[in-house]
């Protein structure tokens, strides 16, 4: 009997695949199209992670089962080879940021072909080839001609590590998102993408997208749409506008607070106040902004100056704190220490007045008391009236803010796609005309960042001096370039038409291929799902893709931690490597099958040494039944039992599948893989009905092991791939007979019936009689006891 060998068979069906062409999608093809992507790797010199290997087992698994229910099934795959960890990889080793990305990609490549993924490599992309960013340079034009690129010159978070600035997104508690180290804001002319002008168009979309919820709500967040009013109070001769959410509660404002570098400031201080002013002033600057949100101790600085409420006409004193931020808002609060908890812990610390205005029973939303003509109003009412009131006295109106800044896209270092701008001294910033473009990254010897705040590039004066594209007369290129996110904000239209020399992507193909039916990650919430939401919200209007949202369901999986729970870490040394683990003898089903099986995919869970070797040990149980069937010979059998177990499998994996709940749908395999040793062993094995058993078995457990089964495929006679083969459906009818007749009695009278599966438990009984409208009327009262006979009789007692 031939052994299970994977370290034999797996290489030589990944050829045969190779060679066939197998998995290369056809563009207009009449079958219903299936578009399904991983979030695409950096090549990095660590190669592949085992969570890498756990994505592409998810996408695989679905691309194949889509593919065998007769779908055209776009795989791709590509690189986003731009970006941080090569350029410093290439720093520290001298080895060229190109030459390392080579380098890396291969290794990739490799790795994820020895894994099984079915991919259509015909159409692999890396974003740093010329051929690539130059559309993404294409892209940056055009949204500078939109009015959605443009320069300028703000304070920005700083890496003083990575020695460039960074966008908001990629600040994660004050630190970098890439070192960790803390950054520093500071005062440059950069580029923005323009992303605010979609904030709404952005916000409408997300409760319709088939995404996780917690991606939804961070979004949501991220945007922070919130709607207040604008509310103006004099102080002396100077007016200070504060921005509010809560209008409602202004007969309660008790104080105004402004941040520490709002430019009243200076103007209102009185002398006595000045040198504690400015001390304080001094001192908040050397806070950092989550410093500053995080401190639950409140600081802050009397002005000497009073405010007029426009509500109640009264003085209140006008306080400095750095807990209200300068870049939010108007800068400036009204604070309302009765119904909000910064401004009563600030209260608190510097005895200023507490009014009560909203009587809630200790919620946020009430009644108004205590509020002039307002008392008695509702706090949603109050919150209209109030602004309506204020706006015809000429000092409110409403006010919509956002949290959402723009898109800061322009870095100061070197592996990345150079802005296409050229700067003119008499036409200013000038885009490179389409056919001009790519403009090329310049080949450097020395790309180490100075820190000045200036790009590598300037360094390049051949490259940098070059003429204006409106006039002719000498100019100079933009030195910056475009943050990585840029080019993986597009990289699932390439995919579509990732030839085209034309033009970016041909819209009769995004029209096809769009928006992608299955997008898969384990990472980023904000970042990169945002940007490419807000690019293709762009494209379709430039009517470049059918549709606004680019991605019909995101996927997101969790971690796989080290054996003990930890994060697997190449300093801790508790890294698995998948190829070790393909070539230690498990190979690729194993591990695939093993990964899946690990839990539910959105869980983080923990490898398993043991659990690997189980899995083997199915694939092998699998193996034997067919080596053993096929030394058997015809016959017959009418084993219901058989026919049952297949169709009864058939179902579970099928829909399980489709739910993504791998997990199970293997438990189901293997239960299925038990119940055939037993029903084997009493039958006649070889029996016609044999082949067909093992015929779908081999075709359930293809999606996830798919070099066993195309083998055994093979070993059985099966027509052409596995793959390919009509997947299998099952007959509810045979289901059903499994199913028997409950009698229901309410205390001794028979009051109904209930169908349930043989070997259902009484919970299970109980529960289905409870929710049969006949039966229920009956069961309204307390029931005192059930008297359940399996599959005949359930009988309540009810008092
Ligand atoms: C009075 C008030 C009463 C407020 C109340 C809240 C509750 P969101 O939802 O985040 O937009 N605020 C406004 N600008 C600020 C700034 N620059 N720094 C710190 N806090 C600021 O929050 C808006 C609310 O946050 C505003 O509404 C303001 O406090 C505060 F019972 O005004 B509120």
């Amino acid at each position: 009997m031939k052994r299970y060998n994977p370290k034999e068979i797996e290489p030589r069906w990944q050829k045969i695949w190779a060679d066939d062409k197998a998995y290369v999608a056809v563009d207009y093809d009449t079958r219903e199209k299936f578009y399904i992507s991983p979030m695409f790797p950096y090549p990095s010199g660590t190669g592949m992670h085992t969570g890498h290997a756990f994505e592409h087992a998810i996408v695989d698994t679905v691309a194949r089962f889509q593919r065998a229910h007769g779908r055209n099934v776009l795989n791709p795959m590509g690189w986003d080879a731009f970006g941080l960890p090569t350029e410093n990889y290439a720093i520290k080793t001298g080895i060229s940021p190109v030459e390392a990305t080579q380098t890396f990609i291969a290794n990739f490549k490799k790795q994820i072909t020895r894994i099984g993924s079915s991919i259509d490599w015909s159409r692999e992309i890396n974003t740093s080839d010329p051929e690539y960013y130059k559309w993404t340079q294409w892209i940056f034009t055009q949204l500078f001609e939109r009015g959605l690129a443009y320069q300028k010159e703000s304070a920005q978070w700083w890496c003083p590590v990575d020695k460039t600035v960074l966008a908001n997104e990629q600040v994660e508690n004050g630190r970098c998102w890439r070192c960790g180290n803390e950054v520093v804001k500071k005062n440059l002319k950069q580029w923005f993408f323009k992303i605010t002008d979609y904030a709404d168009a952005l916000l409408a979309e997300i409760p319709d997208l088939d995404w996780p919820e917690k991606i939804k709500v961070a979004q949501t967040n991220w945007i922070g749409r919130s709607q207040g009013a604008m509310i103006d109070f004099r102080v002396e001769s100077e007016k200070v506008t504060v921005f509010t959410t809560r209008p409602d509660t202004i007969f309660g404002a008790t104080f105004l607070v402004l941040a520490p570098e709002h430019p009243s400031v200076a103007k209102i201080t009185t002398p006595e106040q000045k040198t504690a002013v400015d001390e304080y002033v001094k001192a908040a600057q050397k806070k950092s902004e989550i410093e500053r949100q995080e401190n639950k101790q409140k600081t802050g600085v009397f002005t000497g100056a009073y405010a007029v409420n426009p509500a109640t006409n009264e003085n209140i004193p006008v306080w400095i704190a750095d807990y209200v931020l300068a870049g939010y808002g108007t800068g400036a609060i009204m604070a309302v220490p009765a119904h909000d908890e910064r401004d009563r812990e600030f209260a608190k610390a510097f005895e200023l007045p507490v009014k009560s205005v909203v009587d809630s029973g200790g919620h946020d939303e009430g009644m108004l008391i205590d509020s002039g003509d307002f008392t008695g109003q509702s706090t949603s009412d109050a919150r209209e009236n109030i602004v309506k009131w204020l706006a015809e006295k000429g000092v409110a109106q409403e006010q919509t803010n956002y949290k959402m800044r723009d898109w800061l896209i322009s870095r100061q270092r070197y592996w990345g796609a150079p802005i296409p701008i050229i700067h003119c001294p008499e036409h200013g910033a000038v885009a490179v005309p389409a056919s001009d473009l790519p403009v090329i990254l310049p080949e450097v010897k020395d790309i180490t960042p100075d820190g000045s705040g200036t790009g590598v590039l300037a360094r390049e004066t051949d490259w940098v001096n070059t003429t204006c594209p409106t006039c002719g007369k000498p100019a100079k290129r933009e030195t910056d370039t475009m943050d990585g996110y840029a080019c993986s904000s597009w990289y699932l239209l390439r995919y579509t038409d990732p030839q085209n020399a034309e033009a970016a992507w041909d819209p009769k193909k995004a029209d096809y291929w769009t928006p992608i039916d299955m997008y898969v990650g384990g990472d980023h919430a904000v970042a990169h799902l945002l940007y490419v939401r807000f690019w293709s919200h762009v494209f379709y209007d430039m009517g470049l893709v059918p549709t606004k949202e680019p991605v019909k369901k995101l996927v997101y999986h969790g971690y796989i931690n080290a054996e003990d729970g930890t994060k697997m870490s190449k300093s801790k040394g508790n890294v698995i490597d998948p190829l070790e683990v393909i070539d230690s003898g498990y190979g690729a089903d194993a591990l695939r099958i093993f990964l899946l099986f690990l839990g539910p995919i959105s869980d983080n869970s923990s490898w398993s040494a043991n659990g690997i070797g189980g899995v083997y040990r199915f694939l092998n149980r699998i193996w034997t039944l067919v080596q053993e069937y096929n030394e058997t010979d015809g016959g017959e059998t009418d084993n219901t039992e058989l026919e049952r177990l297949i169709h009864r499998t058939v179902k579970k994996v099928t829909s399980d599948v489709e739910e993504l709940s791998f997990n199970t749908a293997i438990a189901a395999l293997m239960e299925c893989v038990n119940e055939l040793y037993k029903i084997k062993a009493a039958d006649n094995y070889g029996a016609t009905e044999w082949q067909w058993a093992l015929e779908t078995l081999t075709q359930l457990i293809a999606p996830f092991a798919p070099h066993i089964a195309e083998e055994l495929w093979e070993q059985l006679g099966g027509d052409g791939s596995v793959h390919v083969a009509e997947w299998p459906t099952w007959d509810d009818k045979l289901l059903v007979e499994e199913t028997v007749t409950v009698a229901v009695q309410v205390n001794g009278k028979l009051r109904g019936t209930i169908t349930i599966y043989v070997g259902d438990d009484e919970a299970k009984a109980v529960e289905l009689a409870k929710a049969d409208e006949k039966i229920a009327v009956w069961l309204e009262g307390n029931i005192v006891k059930t008297i359940y006979v399996p599959n005949k009789l359930l009988n309540f007692v009810v008092k």
